[in-house]
């Protein structure tokens, strides 16, 4: 029984529940500080299941009364919950229990937001509503009667009773506990319909607090378009009459798919013209298809344990990947995602809190909804895609819904149908699931005049707890150029298995063939970033210009672009010398270029973060120095700006979008490519461009770029102050206004900056995403001021994660990680980064949250 409060829990203890749950009948009474709940619970043995003592978990919550068949009995209770004895036949549990949504800070079970009450059960805040065997293999149809004089009183599945105080709801279809939803508050719908392709009419509705109605038809227009496409592409349709999304402002996560009653944080689904940027509608275009996606791959096909997360978030990732490619660029998309992963997974994979896509253990669950178990996850699905090709991709999906709708279960299932559907093995692809660590691909050529050879070698680095590891199938897309520019062998896939392989091209022939000089060919690898690996390839300069002009494949042609400047920094950030004629007139000829996608030539013209050249720094064997990597990034801009200046400027001319705002791609594209180019110009123009854009902008995508642009040269004082009193009275917009003030301090004033705004009155840490919108860009969009010597940072920081864990503690132990690349940097800063972690590890009754995850990082 998981009794300790800091037990590891393990994949290979999995035992199976000894009970089905037939119906689960909730009755809520609500109150802020005195909640009463009361379930009926019909239990059955289950045979074929191993005997085990009746234990439900509960978490948090008081119970006033439990009765077997109308009998009352007295349970033994922990604070982790309870066991009883029970018959051994069919029996009906009846509980009462008392919880306190007022005091629930965590943000787990039943809490309140704002005067709403809402609730968050995955992974396990079932247990904090009453008791219940909370564990996602259990599946159980639902009934919930809730009493309440507040307006609106809502649950998954459909309204089947309401009055004046009450409503109910049944959802006709079995669920876990973690898919329970219920939200009661003053809220107005926007409404909207949706036919499904049997016909079926959807009634769909975002509900809002007063005043925010006008910021949902994005997130509807979303909603309709997630539910066509799932039916197009995977033949996948919706099987309720209603789908209701609710927006709340507090909440630990993006969101959550509970069946039929989406429950998000209001950021990721709130949007207007005045209030959100490009990115985020974008953003919220694809968090509104992903948890629209789970009602086929994670609802009607669950987990049958935690350990297996990435079955439903790997997969539904890897949908709504597809989706943003289908309704916006997909070369742009590819892009963006591979800088997600490099920037993000990649430094999580390399470093003391690597852990497979499917992990082996844990303390904590929330401590897992990491980028491995999302983003590695979703490419190890791309790679299967790729692997057994576009027409067994469908029949297998296809195979793993026929076969498994209703029911929990795991990556052997998952692959399972892909292994029938195609007969073949995938025993060597599942290690993608159990090894962690970032694989590396080095590369060498070999050319004799006739000849050409590629030996590819595969190894992946230890990580904790796994010191050995064994060959992956890595498919790897490669192309050949001729010196002329033009393709010789078009993308072919690679299929490696084995720790080398060696490719043999006969180039004579093949230049021959077709009417070409016999030359040495230039290789484009890994095309389309086909597996989520390092290129260990040393090419010379010369080869990343001529791939960032020639290169037919879209993501090779940034990657080489990215290339030269990424070598440029790291020589830089080294204090070595870097010649910069290559980027700098690679850069040129991209923005000339009219047939590329100005969303494409953003791209090209963004520089590797901070971070990213840091990790590489560290990788070569190099102690990363943040100052100097912050300080080579911005002579390079400079530099740019400075040499294409007259290019730049007219980039930004030619690409204003006139006209109202349109958050479509199109629109979207020339306003990322005109922002990025306003960035570089305002080291020229002393921020004239930008400063007259603040005042003309009437959308957020223009003001907010502009008002980035004028800090990040030291100024916009005027803006900011007339920012602040715009738009005080909206959160969303106010957590921008935070953010963007510590982003773009200089490193020497960042914990300065986050120290004073968190003094600001609207500074309310309590709330999820105002404590972000400080301390994210402080770990992640400013390392050089998190990494500034003094080690301000670094205390401001556990200084604060201290005083937020025992108030929310998954927020807390999520921000720990900013120091998890401790291990990287000088001895000065890591024993500070050390220190500021133990501080954190010897506070006194410090979450079991925090305490696993900074145990992890100090390893
Ligand atoms: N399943 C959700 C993620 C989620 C996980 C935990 C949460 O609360 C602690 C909330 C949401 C998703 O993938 O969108
Ligand atoms: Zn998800």
């Amino acid at each position: 029984m998981p009794d300790n409060q800091h037990e590891k829990i393990f994949l290979s203890d999995y035992k199976a529940f000894p009970w089905k749950v037939d119906r689960v009948d909730l009755t809520f009474k609500l109150s802020p500080k005195a909640t009463r709940v009361l379930s009926r619970i019909a239990f059955r043995p289950d045979p074929a299941a191993p005997a085990a003592p009746f234990f439900l978990h509960g978490e948090s919550v008081r119970l006033i009364s439990a009765a077997i068949d109308g009998e009352p009995v007295s349970p033994d209770v922990t604070d982790r919950g309870l066991t009883c004895d029970v018959p051994d036949r069919p029996f009906l549990w009846e509980a009462e229990v008392e919880i306190s949504p007022e005091e629930n800070t965590a943000l787990e079970g039943l809490y309140m937001s704002n005067g709403i009450f809402s609730t968050q059960c995955e992974a396990e805040g079932f247990r904090r509503i009453t008791f219940y065997p909370d564990r996602p293999d259990v599946l159980a149809r639902f009934r919930v009667r809730i009493e309440s004089d507040l307006p609106v009183l809502l649950s998954n599945g459909n309204p089947v009773a309401s009055g004046k105080g009450f409503a109910e709801w049944d959802d006709p279809w079995p669920k876990p506990a973690y898919l329970f939803a219920l939200v009661a508050g003053d809220l107005q719908p926007v409404r909207d319909t949706f036919t499904t392709r049997s016909g079926r009419e959807v009634d769909l509705a975002i509900w809002v607090r007063k005043g925010d109605e006008h910021k949902c038809a994005w997130g509807l227009e979303s909603l309709k378009a997630s539910m066509k496409w799932d039916e197009e592409t995977y033949g996948r349709e919706y099987q309720l009459d209603i789908f209701n999304i609710v927006a709340v402002s507090d909440f630990n996560a993006g969101a959550m798919e509970n069946t039929g009653l989406n429950i998000f944080n209001s950021a990721l689904v709130l949007a207007s013209p005045e209030t959100a940027t490009d990115a985020e509608f974008e953003r919220i275009e694809g968090v509104i298809a992903h948890e629209y996606f789970h009602n086929w791959t994670g609802n009607r096909v669950t987990c049958r344990d935690w350990f297996q997360l990435s079955l439903k978030e790997g997969l539904t990732v890897y949908r709504d990947q597809q989706f943003t490619s289908d309704m916006r660029s997909a070369p742009v998309k590819r892009i963006e995602d591979a800088l997600l992963l490099r920037a993000r997974q990649f430094r999580e994979d390399g470093g003391p809190l690597a852990h497979p896509v499917r992990p082996e253990s844990f303390v904590e669950i929330n401590n897992f909804y990491t980028l491995t178990v999302y983003e590695k996850g979703a490419e190890v699905v791309g790679m299967l895609k790729r692997l057994v090709g576009d027409n067994a991709w469908r029949a297998g999906c296809d195979l793993y819904f026929e076969r498994h709708d209703g029911e929990a279960v795991t990556i052997e299932d998952w692959l399972a149908a892909f292994a029938d559907t195609m007969g073949r093995d995938l025993e060597q692809f599942k290690r993608w699931y159990s090894q962690a660590g970032t694989p590396r691909l080095s590369v060498k050529e070999d050319w004799d005049g006739q000849t050409y050879k590629l030996t590819l070698t595969q190894s992946t680095p230890p990580t904790p707890g796994q010191s050995d590891k064994l060959p992956l199938v890595i498919p790897v897309a490669i192309g050949l150029l001729h010196p002329d520019g033009a393709e010789i062998v078009g993308t072919t896939m690679v299929e490696m298995s084995q720790e080398t392989e060696v490719l043999t091209y006969d180039i004579a022939d093949l230049c021959k063939r077709q009417g070409k000089d016999v030359a040495r060919p230039v290789p484009s690898l890994l095309r389309g970033f086909s597996a989520p690996v390092i290129v260990e390839f040393e090419r010379p300069t010369e080869e990343n210009a001529f791939l960032l002009a020639h290169d037919t494949d879209p993501f090779n042609r940034w990657e080489a672009g990215r290339n030269l400047s990424r070598e440029v920094l790291l020589k830089r950030a080294a204090g070595e010398e870097a010649d910069d004629a290559h980027l700098v007139k690679g850069i040129s000829s991209v923005l000339r270029d009219t047939h590329l996608d100005p969303a494409f030539k953003a791209l090209v013209l963004g520089l590797p973060s901070e971070d990213d050249i840091a990790q590489g720094l560290h990788a070569a064997g190099k102690t990363p120095d943040p100052t100097a990597i912050h300080a080579a990034g911005e002579a390079l801009r400079d530099r740019i700006a400075e040499e294409l200046e007259p290019l730049l400027a007219k980039t930004f001319d030619e690409n204003q979008v006139p006209g109202p705002y349109s958050p479509d791609a199109a629109a979207a594209g020339k306003r990322s490519l005109a922002n990025r180019c306003l960035g570089l110009l305002s080291r020229r123009d002393d921020g004239a461009r930008a400063a007259a854009q603040y005042d003309s902008a009437d959308n957020m995508t223009l003001s907010l770029a502009a008002l980035s642009a004028l800090l990040n040269i030291g100024k916009g004082d005027a803006q900011l102050a007339d920012f602040e009193t715009k738009w005080r009275d909206d959160p969303l917009v106010m957590d921008k206004w935070f953010s963007l003030q510590v982003a773009s301090a200089a490193p020497e004033d960042a914990a300065t900056t986050a120290d004073r705004l968190t003094g600001h009155p609207a500074f309310n840490w309590k709330n999820p995403n105002r404590f972000r919108s400080v301390f994210s860009p402080l770990a992640n969009a400013n390392p050089a001021g998190f990494h500034d010597p003094s080690g301000k940072a670094y205390e401001l920081m556990a200084d604060w994660l201290i005083r937020l864990d025992p108030v929310n503690p998954s927020i807390a132990a999520r921000g720990s990680t900013a120091f998890d690349t401790w291990e990287r940097y000088d001895t000065g800063r890591q024993e500070k980064m050390r220190a500021a972690l133990q501080r954190i590890l010897d506070t006194p009754n410090l979450s079991r949250d925090t305490r696993e995850m900074v145990s992890r990082i100090l390893g």
